[in-house]
């Protein structure tokens, strides 16, 4: 009796101190390095097409060093690319050496529910923010004449005293020949993981 009363002891205790559930499994562009969280981020949410429009929300963020910014996508099939504020709708490794593995989400198609509720992709994509400066970004998507060319960029920490403004940005996306250009090679620079919140209000 005592016996097996230790050994259930035991074996409660053995649970109370189990390794916690196993991080969720990332994957990316081949050879990427795994990603760990070993600390908890900062997390900015930012939703591409929201309420039907070519849009992401919100287009303006202020991230800090370190932190992460989630990109969630609704439908119809959006995507997030890093530009260069001069070279808008292209992505920045075309035009910047230094940023060879600048950032693409990949296309992520979402077909909207038939009764008109809301829903969003399976996936997200995570970018980290690596220094402080501007971060300009739009959608890949080239239909309907380029969703960058119809505006649909944003920034991440903008600086406000400058005149490198995202309306500025945006402007100069609409003169840009479309389709908007994509990068060669699929997914990178981020992470492309399971949606942690696939029921949020958005
Ligand atoms: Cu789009």
């Amino acid at each position: 009796m005592y016996f097996t009363t230790l050994t259930t002891l035991l074996t409660l205790a053995a649970s109370a101190l189990a390794a916690p559930a196993p991080a969720p499994t990332y994957h990316n562009w081949p050879g990427a390095p795994t990603k760990t969280y070993t600390a908890p981020r900062i997390t900015h949410t930012v939703v591409a097409g929201r309420g039907g429009q070519l849009r992401f929300d919100p287009e303006n963020v202020v991230a800090e060093v370190g932190s992460i910014v989630e990109f969630h996508f609704l439908p119809a099939n959006h995507s997030v690319v890093e530009a260069a504020f001069n070279a808008p709708c292209r992505p920045r490794s075309d035009v910047d050496p230094a940023a060879p593995n600048s950032f693409f989400s990949g296309f992520f198609p979402v077909t909207p529910n038939p009764d008109g509720s809301l829903c969003q992709s399976e996936e997200v994509f995570q970018i980290e923010v690596k220094d402080d400066k501007p971060i300009w970004y739009y959608c890949g998507q080239p239909g309907g004449g380029g969703h960058c060319q119809r505006g649909m960029v944003g920034v991440i920490n903008q600086r406000f005293d400058t005149p490198f403004t995202l309306e500025k940005f945006r402007q100069e996306a609409a003169k840009v020949p479309p389709p908007p250009g994509l990068p060669a090679g699929g997914v990178r620079g981020g992470w492309r993981i399971p949606n942690p919140n696939p029921l949020g209000g958005f």
